[in-house]
């Protein structure tokens, strides 16, 4: 795969997005932006003009001319099972489509580890969780990233769009909790992955998970490192702060049984 030039950017007013935004120009990208959000600092490059997911001919107008999408935008949370549909499950079938009408040859795909977030935390000298693991969702947002990776897998096999589905951990500026010492994935190795999805050469449809090289990573990174993703943070240098402030996880707390954590056990907290 030739490096692509333009990309389109969905969720570009997000947290990722943003980081995103600052980040990937450096390797030569020219960025379309795309939200529902005014995207701070950049109102000229937003296309379709505040673009929803649900507007499928402002999907198509916003991928028509772009090499690849790094699809970011959607619903990042738990939320009520009618907004996940929209956006993550009705709005991905509009991106997926847009691109199929207009050409694009390749999606880098927000997954997330709530895809998997029941599977339980590897313990003392357990294997790291491998790619192939059982999707095992922790929330109706988890379930529709599972969706979201099998929708990828049909749109390779039925019409030979590419996708990377990259399962992150959690990507912030800063790890700021114990879990987050084995699910952090810093922006620049974000960076680094999301560069080697979208020029690594016949991916078909290929998972990754999207950590930095932590000291205490739970899951595989080899399918990362086979597109050429080279991780250089690790989160360890911010563990002995982390771990005096907070104290580490109780064996018995069911939050950290699993690695989706609190999303495996909270209730709702939306309204109903
Ligand atoms: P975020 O919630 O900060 O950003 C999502 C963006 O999508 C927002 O700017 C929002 O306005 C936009 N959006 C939502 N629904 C939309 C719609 N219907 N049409 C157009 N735009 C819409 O989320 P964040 O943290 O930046 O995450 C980006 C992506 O990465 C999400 O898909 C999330 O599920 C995924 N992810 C993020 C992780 C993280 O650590 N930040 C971890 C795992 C997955
Ligand atoms: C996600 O999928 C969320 O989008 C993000 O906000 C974090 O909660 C992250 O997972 C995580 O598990 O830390």
């Amino acid at each position: 795969m030739p490096t692509p030039r333009t990309v389109l950017l969905t969720g570009a007013a997000g947290g990722v997005g943003t980081l995103m935004r600052e980040l990937l120009p450096a390797y030569g990208y020219e960025l379309r932006l795309l939200d529902r959000a005014p995207v701070e600092g950049a109102p000229d490059a937003v296309v379709a003009d505040l673009a929803d997911l649900a507007d499928r001919e402002a999907l198509r107008e916003a991928v028509r001319g772009v090499d690849a999408i790094v699809h970011l935008a959607g619903i990042s949370l738990e939320s009520t099972f009618e907004k996940i549909v929209a956006a993550n499950i009705t709005g991905l079938h509009h991106v997926y489509e847009a691109a199929r009408e207009e050409g694009v040859g390749r999606i880098v795909f927000a997954s997330s580890n709530h895809a998997v977030g029941f599977t339980p935390r590897p313990r003392g000298h357990d294997p790291v969780i491998p790619v192939d693991t059982p999707h095992r969702p922790d929330t109706f947002y988890g379930l529709s990233k599972c969706f979201g990776e099998d929708l990828a897998q049909f749109y390779w096999d039925k019409h030979g769009l590419e996708t990377v589905s990259v399962r992150i951990g959690s990507c912030f500026p800063e790890p700021t909790s114990v879990r987050m010492l084995s699910m952090w994935l810093s922006p620049a190795d974000c960076a680094r992955l999301l560069h080697a999805a979208l020029t690594a050469e016949g991916v078909g449809h290929t998972v990754v998970y999207g950590s930095s090289a932590n000291t205490r990573l739970w899951w595989d990174l080899s399918s990362a490192r086979a597109l050429g993703y080279e991780p250089r943070d690790d989160s360890e240098p911010y563990a002995e702060g982390i771990i005096a402030a907070q104290g580490l996880p109780k064996a018995d707390d069911p939050a950290d049984a699993h690695i989706g954590g609190h999303f495996c056990t909270e209730p709702p907290r939306w309204p109903h």
